[in-house]
């Protein structure tokens, strides 16, 4: 991907080809009167990198249904996560407020489904809400007319959902399940006299990959060149040393990479091995069939092959990939099912689409896989608006995911509580100037200690610098972006960096007044 940096330098570089704004908020002017109120549709996958979207990446792979949003809309650059894991990225989605204020700052919380969100706003507008795939806030969903959602993390194959409080398992695939029971609800489920947001999040690409099995034999012949830093080895970073995220060292043989061969020859951590099992154990017998054409062949290659080391690496890595990239292909062709149905039905000229994820992934970097981290690729997360005769073109404005609650209310004439830490990024879809309420991106991680043994940390981001404090160690790290993009070198402390540092304080301390986070104010 190209250097950020260097983009940001062309700020303001949004493209303002076919610029004709409509108006939105049917308040005022008898043209206004005429035009329809907006439609939402949110879709979110779960762990999907930007790296793997190719409109904003080409290495690993093509999107191009994806890539369609991305064409008539806004690309965004710089758009970052508040706390990059699933329960709380998704609170801090619906509430427009950092995790320390909505309550739900780890996986292990419960979302206090009492308070105000952009669903109820809406509702109370005169939309018609519903969501419809992953959840993972744990109490049920409040502010839907419909919800038919899948239980806690969900699984690829023949998942259970439960619509609006009744268990119903499914049979098939879990991004197609899904894709259908969105398709089916705005065909015949919704009241079509009102506007509607449909929330449409997929479990997928969520840890363990499971691709489709159309799609198994996808990159089979693929070779991806390891990451410049996959060998990192942490200099500098005490946090970074700790992690069990490690492809070489926590990824397993059979439950992450399907080496479950029928012998049982192949040993891996007990538990996950018997994990990796059972999700087979749950497919039914044609899915096990195509599964087993394709895996069978693989374990005894790799049997066969006997690697160890910095071989074993590269494989892991190989595998990791092909099978991420393969569960890709599948969201992105049901991204296409769901764009031909808006454009079949005319509904796209007066839809709002947005495609992100809950947070970045780490494909290899640092010799990675999950999420957590205030580094780069996984702080930031993909974000592609297309707005019905909005802008087309990039945006480098740092947007966060408490962004999107005011940008849909403000979409749907409500006005945005002021209670709300998120501003909305209406203008730059419009192509108007954006005056964002922040000094600096900040964050917040909490969920230690857990799996992946990352250290709760929190820091606030600008343009060039990223300050990070791993608290419960009195850790600093301190990045020039601009200098240093794969986040490697620790310039905290370091001759130099004293007024940068202490006004990269000064912005931390004045984010948390402003966000109302007492917890942790950084010396
Ligand atoms: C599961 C995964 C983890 C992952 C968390 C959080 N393990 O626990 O690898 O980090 O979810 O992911 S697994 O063995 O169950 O796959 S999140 O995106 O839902 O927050
Ligand atoms: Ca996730």
């Amino acid at each position: 991907m190209e250097n950020i940096l260097d983009k940001t330098k062309k700020l303001l570089g949004i493209s303002l080809a076919g610029a004709a704004v409509l108006p939105l908020v049917a308040s005022c002017g008898e043209a206004q009167k005429e035009q329809k109120p907006m439609n939402i549709l949110f879709i979110m996958c779960d762990d999907h990198s930007y790296q793997t979207i190719s409109a904003y990446d080409t290495t690993f792979i093509r999107t191009p249904n994806i890539d369609r949003i991305a064409a008539d809309g806004v690309r965004f650059t710089n758009s970052f996560v508040a706390n990059s894991i699933s329960g709380p990225s998704r609170a801090c989605m619906l509430t427009g407020k950092h995790s320390y204020t909505n309550g739900f700052t780890d996986n292990s919380s419960s979302f206090d489904g009492g308070q105000q969100t952009f669903p109820k706003l809406l509702q109370n507008q005169g939309y018609e809400t519903a969501v419809i795939g992953k959840w993972h806030l744990t109490s049920e969903p409040t502010g839907f007319n419909h919800w038919d959602i899948l239980i806690g993390q969900g699984d690829y194959y023949n998942p259970t959902f439960i619509r609006n409080g009744e268990k119903v398992q499914r049979e098939g695939y879990a991004t197609n399940v899904t894709t259908d029971l969105a398709l089916e609800w705005l065909e015949n489920g919704r009241d079509t006299s009102k506007p509607f947001c449909l929330l449409l999040h997929h479990k997928a690409p969520h840890r363990t990959w499971m691709p489709d099995v159309c799609d198994l034999n996808l990159f089979v012949d693929s070779n991806f060149p390891l990451p410049e830093t996959f060998y990192d080895n942490y200099e500098g970073r005490l946090a970074a040393q700790g992690q069990k995220m490690s492809i070489s060292n926590d990824m397993d043989i059979v439950y992450d990479l399907k080496m479950a061969d029928k012998d049982s020859a192949i040993h891996s951590r007990p538990d996950l091995e018997e994990w990796g099992r059972r999700i087979y154990r749950n497919m039914n017998p044609e899915q096990k069939k195509a599964w087993d054409a394709h895996y069978d062949v693989v374990i005894e290659k790799f049997k066969a092959a006997g690697l160890t080391g910095k071989e074993l690496d590269a494989w892991k890595y190989q595998q990791y990939m092909r099978d991420y990239l393969r569960v890709i292909t599948s969201v992105d062709r049901n991204v296409g099912r769901v764009l031909d149905y808006l454009e079949a039905k005319g509904l796209d000229e007066n839809t709002l689409v947005v495609y992100t994820s809950d947070q970045g992934f780490y494909m290899g970097e640092h010799g990675w896989f999950d999420k957590r981290w205030m580094y780069e690729e996984s702080f930031r997360t993909p974000l592609l608006v297309r707005l019905p005769g909005g802008v087309k073109g990039e945006s480098f404005e740092m947007v966060q995911n408490i962004d999107y609650a005011p940008t849909f209310l403000e979409l749907a004439g409500v006005e945005v509580p002021a209670d709300i830490h998120g501003c909305s990024f209406l203008p730059v879809l419009k192509g108007e100037k954006w005056e964002a309420n922040r000094d600096g991106v900040y964050y917040h991680y909490y969920e230690y200690p857990d799996e992946h043994a990352v250290k709760r940390h929190l820091g606030v981001r600008t343009e060039q610098y990223k300050l990070i404090h791993f608290y419960d160690d009195g850790v600093w790290e301190l990045y020039d972006l601009a200098a240093d993009k794969h986040e490697l070198n620790n310039i905290y402390g370091k001759p130099g960096t004293e007024t940068v540092t202490a006004q990269l304080k000064e912005k931390l301390v004045k984010l948390q007044q402003q966000y109302g986070e007492q917890q942790f104010i950084a010396e």
